[in-house]
């Protein structure tokens, strides 16, 4: 009887602990929910008002988002987009002050920790590298990768996160990496609007996920809308979870679990989310969680007003179904809390959303009032002798809420009234520089692990080093680099059963292992993808995109996402993804563009990388492996059966990055050019030099960067002619050349001649030899211009 009634009280008392931690759960995410509510109401407001210039707010999103975060552990990653701030709230990643901080653009990295005011309002970021470009332990913190906003770009990222732990769980060799992974479990949780799902990005990254069995978490918040365009004009039967139907996994196949959850409905989701999550963590089944019924009680972003693309009756709904109102009237009927502690706590919600504001602004502006106060102290100096300084001076000092730029018109003006005043001159030099560190830096790794500080080491020959194809060169070296690097990942379409389709990767697969080399399906953005989700990861991926021609595919993320890691995370994220790919000249529209133009353009971020041949390519591999900055590596594809000498230092050797090299000296003329056209430049240098005129031919090696120690105009004042040679279209990546050593070498000053480009021809390549002939530089072609200048 006594032992009854102890187990009785015993047995009570655990069940009001547990009920008292419930209880204590759900408040504590009724707050979180609705701090963040106030957030997004202030948030516009302030938008409005003119302190912000866009904002864009999670509001209707709240109680999912407290659901999923239960669910968010140390190690894992989110990829998601700019919803989900609540999300971040929750997971501890967050504070509204820091929230603000980047409303206001704040430059301040302490201030705002996700971009140091580089990135609109809610594009997330969680720090991954130190100052020396190491790793952290990302076992132990809870990781988001930079939000970008082109929608659905966060995908192929997502993919690739959650990849990694497929890569970690089954490749031995990392195993001994444990603050990068442990053991896999770690999930990749990605986060998408409804609309955003009619992107290609979502169908790959979808399908591939299916194939790869990787643990994503893919979250839909469905609100019906895209901006304002309807999910009927959106998706397949206006619901993604049902177009979704065919990837569904079933026994004994691949796919994925698709569930349906309420937005609005607190419990049910963290019912469906528990189990769920726990089976994609051990299983590695990837999963779409279609949340429907979120409402957005603000509308899209402050660029409008719902109001003219939502009915009515919507609008109505939308008030109804508020997941803050539902969640509120769930605890009420549950006895979890009285109304007068829910009002207390909506209440503290806003006064806390208002002080956290505040401090937001005031640490914004600090700074930017002590520099307008020691403008005005230098300037007041001239007041006296001269009104209109007196007027500049009093309009910066009366600016309630002035700008850096305002400062630097205002020097600017006055420096020009004054003649260049020393003081003023050294005060506009001193913000001019302090600026260019908020505004203008992290472009590229800086620091220990810039690839521009990795030290050239040259190839090594003995007298019996073997002459062999460049493929085996290439072979070879990749040979030696899975033996002695155990981060090194390579893939892309047949790359792993037959070694890629000029035999880099022959033989190697069986060698290294299935994990660590292999095939992937035709899709170079989400190759991309993957490869960007195992460089942040802390892996040293190589992904292939097997020609040059469909790097187009695969550009976006390069453009948006890898090149610009370093510098939206003010360095606290690095993505040293290698791209490897062949192109030039070849045969026909698909399978010999260069357009080079077009990629350093759109890649700056990334270095960029055109070796002449095999060798110079795995120098370059070399460098990029020992730096933490992106490259990519275009190969040339009439290279791969030219005979070259193996070095004997395959792991050692290095190519410096923006370092030309001469390969044929002479006196007449200078001819810069790089990758296959080289060959042709050479063949035209020798007939040329037979007829007596002495051509230096430069390869310039690498395009991004290009000629860091100016050695093109060297060689130019030697000569005092220069030609600049490519395959690209006219206006590409000769233009580039020649504006590089014209303007920022001041090469103008030591031309005899006028400069020339010689490029392809606009439009691409007809197909067959004579096709190349036509469309391409030829040999004869750059000897008649050469003739023509050493004439002029
Ligand atoms: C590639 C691209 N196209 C267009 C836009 C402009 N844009 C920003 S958000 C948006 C609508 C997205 O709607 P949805 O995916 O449903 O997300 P929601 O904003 O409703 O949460 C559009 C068209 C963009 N950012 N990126």
């Amino acid at each position: 009887m006594t032992m009854d009634t102890t187990n009785n009280n015993e047995a009570e008392l655990a069940e009001k602990l547990s009920f008292d931690k419930f209880r204590n759960e759900v408040i504590k995410d009724y707050r979180i929910a609705c701090e963040s509510r106030e957030t997004s109401l202030l948030g516009r407001k302030e938008v409005l008002t003119g302190k912000a210039k866009f904002g864009i707010f999670g509001d209707g999103k709240e109680i999912a988002q407290v659901a999923m975060a239960k669910f968010f552990r140390p190690g894992d990653f989110r990829a998601g987009y700019y919803r989900d701030q609540t999300f971040m709230f929750a997971s501890g990643l967050a504070t509204i002050e820091q929230f603000f901080s980047q409303l206001y653009a704040d430059p301040d990295v302490a201030n705002d920790p996700f971009s140091a005011g580089r990135q609109m309002n809610a594009h997330f970021a969680t720090k991954m590298v130190d100052e020396n470009g190491d790793w952290l332990d990302l076992v132990e913190r809870k990781n988001v990768s930079s939000d970008i906003a082109p929608t659905a770009g966060q995908m192929p990222r997502g993919l690739g996160l959650a990849f990694a732990s497929k890569a970690f769980r089954n490749i031995k060799q990392t195993h001994q990496l444990t603050h990068l992974s442990n053991n896999g479990n770690e999930i990749c949780f990605c986060t998408i609007g409804d609309a955003s799902t009619s992107e290609g990005h979502f169908w790959e990254t979808i399908n591939a996920a299916g194939v790869l069995q990787v643990p994503l978490a893919v979250f839909v918040w469905d609100d019906g809308y895209g901006i304002s365009v309807p999910k009927k004009y959106q998706t397949t039967k206006a619901s993604i979870s049902d177009a979704l139907k065919g990837f569904q996994k079933k026994d004994g196949t691949n796919g994925i679990d698709i569930y349906k959850l309420k937005g609005w409905d607190y419990a049910g989701m963290c019912e469906i989310l528990e189990p769920a999550i726990q089976k994609i963590r051990d299983t590695h089944t990837p999963a779409v969680f279609h949340v429907e019924e979120i409402t957005q009680p603000q509308g899209h972003s402050t660029s409008g007003s719902h109001e003219r693309y939502k009915t009515p009756e919507r609008l109505e709904w939308e008030k109804e179904w508020d997941g803050l109102k539902q969640m509120r009237e769930w605890i009420l009927a549950n006895a979890l809390a009285e109304t007068e502690e829910l009002n207390s706590i909506e209440e503290n919600a806003r006064q806390f959303a208002r002080e956290s504001k505040q401090k937001a602004w005031d640490k914004y502006i600090d700074p930017i009032k002590k520099m307008v106060a020691r403008t005005v102290d230098t300037l007041r100096s001239f007041e006296e002798a001269n009104t209109p300084v007196k007027k500049l001076t009093d309009e910066l000092a009366s600016l309630r809420e002035p700008m850096r730029r305002d400062i630097m018109k205002t020097l600017a003006t006055v420096l020009d009234i004054t003649e260049n005043n020393d003081a003023v001159k050294q005060l506009y030099g001193s913000f001019k520089s302090e600026n260019a560190v908020l505004y203008n830096s992290y472009l590229y790794n800086d620091g220990p692990r810039s690839a521009l500080k990795v030290p050239a080491i040259d190839p090594y020959y003995t007298d019996d080093s073997p002459l062999v194809n460049g493929y085996e060169v290439l072979n070879k070296y990749f040979d030696e680099l899975f033996a002695t690097n155990n981060k090194v990942i390579a893939f892309g379409e047949d790359l792993g059963h037959i070694g890629d389709v000029n035999q880099g990767f022959s033989g190697l697969q069986e060698k290294h292992g299935k994990e660590r080399i292999f095939d992937t399906g035709i899709r170079e953005l989400t190759i991309m993808g993957q490869g960007i989700g195992l460089s942040l990861r802390g892996l040293r991926p190589i992904a292939e995109i097997q020609y040059l021609d469909y790097l187009l595919y695969g550009l976006q993320p390069l453009s948006d996402d890898v090149c610009t890691t370093h510098f939206r995370t003010a360095g606290q994220q690095s993505c040293p993804l290698i791209v490897r790919t062949r192109g030039h000249r070849l045969e026909g529209i698909w399978h010999s563009g260069s357009p080079m133009g077009m990629i350093i353009n759109a890649l700056r971020g990334m270095y960029v990388c055109v070796p002449r041949n095999m060798v110079q390519a795995a120098g370059m591999y070399n460098t990029l492996l020992q730096s933490n900055d992106p490259g990519l590596v275009i190969e040339c594809l009439n290279g791969y059966r030219l005979k070259e000498k193996l070095p004997s230092n395959l792991m050692a050797y290095t190519v410096p990055l923006g370092v030309p090299e001469v390969i044929k000296a002479g006196t007449d003329i200078t001819m810069v050019s790089y990758g296959s056209t080289l060959r042709i430049v050479m063949e035209a240098a020798e007939a040329l030099d037979k007829a007596g005129t002495s051509c230096e031919v430069i390869d310039v090696q690498t395009l991004l960067p290009f000629d860091i120690n100016h050695a093109i105009v060297a060689s130019l004042k030697k000569t005092n002619r220069i030609v600049f040679i490519d395959e690209d279209v006219p206006g590409g990546a000769a233009a580039y050349m020649f504006n590089k050593v014209m303007e920022e070498q001041g090469g103008y000053k030591f031309l005899d001649v006028s400069p020339r480009t010689i490029t392809a021809k606009a439009h691409r390549p007809s197909y067959g030899s004579d096709g190349d002939y036509f469309s391409k530089p030829n040999t004869e072609d750059i000897i008649a211009v050469i003739k023509e200048m050493m004439s002029e």
